[in-house]
């Protein structure tokens, strides 16, 4: 089955939590602190691996959670942080940020790597927080959580040129001829329902990639047939390889169809329509295709490079391909995406381009509190230390959110909520 589109869920490790210690050594009476700190959680890592040719595998595994980092230990040792969990992608595949809608990375070389979240760091343990005025502190951090998200994969094939066009027009039948691919042909329409790729050779001994694609029909763009979903395919292509049937043998008119695929094109990407193409007038072994091809020259002008063919009798394919290879070497790549859209730094910005926090006025006279900073902060404290909670108090002071409450009504014993837990508030 070939799968080109999922959406799954990336966590990163928490980071361990830092812990409460003290030295207990034989003739030292009172040891100071000596609570280790937590490890690193684990990244997440998306690698290329050329031998991956579709997204079938997240079919059945689409939660990805790494490793949390280790918890601190006594005598201050730190624990273990945790190595990256790498996910493997076919080649072609780009992902994109199911919530901001940003692409996140565009994998497209053999080994190439994107970390997608990061791990937490680890929580201090109370050695690090021993000061003049408080030498033996009961505080320890917990690990700060993992990052997490929602992740688009798109495969978008890796092919030197495309094979565009109604359903029928011999599509796959002119990749089977030209390539050692083998793709399922009929006379029904939508015969191809998934791209086929074959490696083309041309007599002048050049090669490249081509892809046959579905069959496209109007209003394609806006779900017909098989809809447009196929056309991510071509995407990356350089060239187009437009294929009509010329003999008009399904009572359609060539010239017709070849203006309503080109506006499907343009419907779907703009861009698409920026790219050479070339076209393929098949069926030239049946009656009617001269008098077509005559009329369709007319119609589309000079500039249009049309190479008549046919699949079944491989007449005229050696100009056809010569001339594909030509425009696939003079034709630049088309960049998916501009190098500033790609935007790995996402990962880093994710908690500053948040607000502080807001205050929610509950039904029941209670306060709920969110955002990423005070609830990191919430998920970092380890409420059974008093020194811990008071450190975590001093943070909400800090913020303003002690005075946000006072200033929304909040009075002495109300409840305040952070995540799912709840406190009281006191003055
Ligand atoms: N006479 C003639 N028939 C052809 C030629 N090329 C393809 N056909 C026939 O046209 C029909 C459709 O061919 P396909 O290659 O499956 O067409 P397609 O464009 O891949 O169609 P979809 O996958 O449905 O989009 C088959 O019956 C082919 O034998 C040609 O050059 N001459
Ligand atoms: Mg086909």
């Amino acid at each position: 089955m070939f799968v080109d589109k999922v959406k799954i869920y990336v966590k990163a490790g928490d980071g361990g939590n830092g812990i409460v210690a003290y030295r207990r050594e034989k003739y030292v009476p009172d040891g100071g602190p000596a609570g280790g700190d937590g490890g690193k959680g684990a990244d997440v890592v998306f690698e290329v691996d050329e031998g991956l040719r579709t997204l079938m595998d997240f079919r059945y595994q689409r939660h990805f959670k790494a490793d949390r980092g280790e918890n601190g230990r006594p005598k201050n040792q730190h624990g273990k942080s945790r190595d990256a969990m790498t996910v493997r992608v076919p080649p072609g595949t780009t992902l994109t940020d199911e919530e901001t809608g940003a692409v996140v990375a565009d994998l497209t070389e053999h080994g190439q790597r994107a970390t997608v979240v990061r791990g937490g760091r680890g929580g201090r343990g109370n050695s690090r927080f021993a000061s003049p005025s408080n030498p033996a502190p009961e505080i320890a951090e917990n690990g700060e959580p993992g990052q997490e998200k929602e992740l688009v994969l798109e495969l978008k094939l890796l092919a030197d040129a495309g094979l565009v066009g109604f359903p029928s027009v011999g599509k796959s039948t002119f990749l089977s001829v030209v390539s050692a691919a083998k793709p399922k042909i009929a006379d029904y329409h939508f015969t191809t329902l998934a791209p086929n790729l074959g490696v083309v050779e041309t007599d002048d001994k050049r090669s490249f990639v081509l892809a046959d694609l579905p069959g496209l029909i109007e209003g394609a763009h806006s779900g017909v047939g098989l809809g447009h979903q196929f056309l991510r395919h071509i995407e990356r292509t350089r060239v187009i390889v437009h294929v009509i049937d010329m003999s008009g043998i399904e009572g359609r008119d060539p010239y017709e169809d070849y203006q309503t695929i080109n506006e499907e094109l343009k419907q779907y990407n703009m861009r698409l329509t920026e790219r050479p193409q070339i076209i393929v007038a098949n069926k030239m072994d049946l009656p009617d295709a001269e008098e077509n091809l005559e009329i369709f020259k007319e119609m589309a002008g000079e500039d249009v490079e049309i190479y008549p063919v046919s699949a079944v009798t491989k007449q005229g394919l050696a100009g056809v391909l010569r001339s594909i290879a030509d425009k696939v070497e003079s034709t630049p790549e088309f960049p998916l995406y501009e190098e500033e859209e790609i935007d790995q730094r996402v990962v880093y910005k994710y908690t500053k381009k948040e607000d502080p926090f807001k205050i929610i006025k509950d039904d029941d006279g209670g306060f709920t509190i969110e955002g990423h900073e005070i609830e990191t902060a919430f998920k970092m404290t380890d409420f059974n230390r008093h020194d811990s909670v008071q450190r975590f108090s001093r943070k909400m002071r800090r913020m303003g959110i002690d005075q946000a409450l006072r200033d929304l009504g909040a009075e002495d014993g109300d409840t305040v909520r952070i995540l799912n837990y709840e406190f009281e508030f006191i003055e």
